[in-house]
C-alpha cells in the first residue's frame, strides 16, 4: 500500500481513468462538496494493452483498476462499493447523502440490499450483454453468423427477460420517489446504479424508453450540477459501443 499523505494534503485524491466508472465518484466528491485531489489517468491508445488502464495505477494498488481513492491518511481504497461508503460516512456531516427512513423501503438493510443489487444482479446483466456483443464483434467473419445466432439464444432465453424484470423491479422502486430511496438528493444506491444504467444507456444493448421511471432518474442524475461540474474535471466518460 503506497502512502500519498504528505502529497494529499490532508485530502483525499481520486485515482481517475478516463471513460470509467470513477466518474460516479468524481460526482459524488463534487456532490460533498470537500476539497480532494485529481489524477488523471488515460486509457492505453494502442499495444497490447489497448483500452487498459496505463501500469501507473499499479504503483497505488496491485489490481490497477479505477476509481482508487487514497484517503487524507495514505490508506488505498478500492471498489466503488467501499469508496462511496467511506466517503459519505466520512464527509457528509449533514447527512444530506445517507439513508434516514427506518422502514422496509428506506432503512440501511434496504441500502445495502440495493448496492448488492446493482453490483451483482444488475451488472451481472450488463456485463453479459456486453460480453455477448464483443464475442460477436471481435470473432472472425466467417464464424459471426453462427456467433449471432448463439448470442440471439441467449438474450431471447435469459439476457432480455433478466433485464426486463430488473428494469421493471427498478422502475417500481422509482414510481413515488426522485432517487431509489430518497428525494432531493441521492444516496450511495444512485451513485452506484447510474454506472451500470449508463453502460446500458450508451451502448443501447437496451432500450429503456418502456421504463420511464428509470429514465426519468437518469436525466435527473445528469441534470444535476455536480454531476456537470465532475463531467467538467474528468477526462472523458464515453461508454458507447
Ligand atoms: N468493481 C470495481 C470495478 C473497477 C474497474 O473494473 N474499473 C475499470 C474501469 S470501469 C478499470 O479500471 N479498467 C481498466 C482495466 O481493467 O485495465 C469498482 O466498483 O470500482
Amino acid at each position: 500500500m503506497t502512502s500519498m499523505a504528505a502529497e494529499g494534503e490532508n485530502k483525499p485524491t481520486l485515482q481517475h481513468l478516463s471513460d470509467s466508472q470513477s466518474q460516479t465518484i468524481l460526482w459524488l466528491l463534487e456532490e460533498l462538496e470537500i476539497p480532494y485531489n485529481l489524477n488523471l489517468f488515460e486509457r492505453e491508445k494502442s499495444g497490447p494493452n489497448k483500452n487498459r488502464a496505463p501500469q501507473s495505477l499499479k504503483e497505488t494498488h496491485p489490481l490497477g483498476k479505477s476509481p482508487q481513492l487514497i484517503t487524507a491518511s495514505g490508506r488505498v481504497i478500492i471498489e466503488r462499493s467501499a469508496i462511496t461508503a467511506y466517503l459519505i460516512e466520512t464527509y457528509d456531516s449533514a447527512g444530506k447523502f445517507k439513508v434516514s427512513g427506518s422502514d422496509d423501503d428506506h432503512d440501511s438493510l434496504r441500502e445495502q440490499e440495493l448496492v448488492g443489487f446493482a453490483e451483482a444482479s444488475f451488472n451481472g446483466t450488463v456485463m453479459t450483454a456486453m460480453m455477448l456483443y464483443y464475442l460477436k464483434v471481435l470473432s472472425p467473419f466467417f464464424l459471426r453468423p453462427l456467433i449471432a445466432a448463439v448470442s440471439a439464444m441467449i438474450h431471447l432465453g435469459y439476457v432480455d427477460k433478466e433485464f426486463d424484470a430488473q428494469l421493471k423491479y427498478m422502475d417500481g422502486l422509482l414510481k413515488d420517489q426522485e432517487y431509489f430511496m430518497s428525494n432531493g438528493n441521492p444516496t450511495r444506491v444512485d451513485f452506484m446504479m447510474i454506472f451500470f444504467v449508463q453502460m446500458v444507456y450508451h451502448s443501447e444493448v437496451v432500450d429503456i424508453a418502456p421504463y420511464p421511471n428509470v429514465k426519468a432518474w437518469h436525466d435527473r442524475c445528469v441534470a444535476r450540477p455536480a454531476w456537470k461540474r465532475a463531467m467538467e474535471k474528468g477526462n472523458g466518460y464515453s461508454l458507447g459501443l
